[in-house]
């Protein structure tokens, strides 16, 4: 447990976007390594929790998939109150402005200030694929995701492409900042040298 009486090693992670962008397959391809292309639009949000062990030290990631259609627009700060990383997802066939990317990221910001947050292009799969034509300007989003100090990456549910990288980075950055809290957090060491000049039980 930390000062504030939570506990470092218990994470919240949300994936947040516009509807249709792919956050619940993003979600069950980390989860569950499936993919399914059935559209089955989120009702509020779903979550799941994912342990990561490295030696004897464990992580617990809650992951909080949200709704992206405008109606669930209202719930999302519950859905992303105290979250320590949240993955920003936009389509990479779908000419999505870099306005609405921003708003997201703006809105979060102005809700968390501390949660990290990750830039995820989806359905990578398609454009490789020659399937659809990438409709998104890439330099500007790595331009913009620069900006803000954010990590950026193209995913495909599909395929399972960078999927999990995603997810890695994103734990390796948590635990990191899982481990400084308990060393910040440890009672300051008392310095035996400098206290009052030691006695032994018997000494007077
Ligand atoms: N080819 C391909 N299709 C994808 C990928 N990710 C998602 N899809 C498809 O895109 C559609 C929407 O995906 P969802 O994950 O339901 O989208 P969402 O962002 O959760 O949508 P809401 O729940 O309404 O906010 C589905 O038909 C998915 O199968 C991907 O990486 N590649
Ligand atoms: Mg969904």
């Amino acid at each position: 447990m930390n000062r504030n009486g939570a506990n470092p090693n218990n994470v919240k992670v949300v994936i947040i976007g516009n509807s249709d962008v792919g956050k619940t397959a993003l979600m069950e391809r980390f989860m569950y390594d499936k993919f399914t292309s059935r559209r089955g639009e989120t009702i509020g949000a779903a979550y799941a929790v994912k342990k990561i062990t490295r030696g004897r030290q464990t992580l617990v990631l809650s992951i909080w998939d949200t709704a992206g259609t405008e109606r669930y627009r209202a719930m999302m700060k519950q859905y992303y109150r105290n979250a320590k990383a949240a993955i920003v997802c936009y389509d990479i066939t779908n000419n999505v402005s870099l306005e609405v990317l921003k708003s997201w990221v703006t809105e979060l910001r102005n809700n968390e200030q501390d949660c990290r947050i990750y830039i995820c292009g989806t359905k990578k799969d398609l454009v490789d694929d020659g399937k659809a034509k990438c409709d998104v300007d890439r330099d500007k989003i790595k331009f913009y995701a620069e900006c803000i100090s954010s990590p950026s990456i193209e995913t495909s549910s599909k395929t399972g492409e960078n999927v999990d990288k995603l997810f890695t980075m994103i734990a390796d950055d948590l635990w990191h900042e899982a481990l400084s809290s308990k060393v910040s957090n440890r009672p300051t060491p008392i310095d035996l040298c400098d206290s009052a000049p030691k006695r032994s039980c018997c000494s007077k």
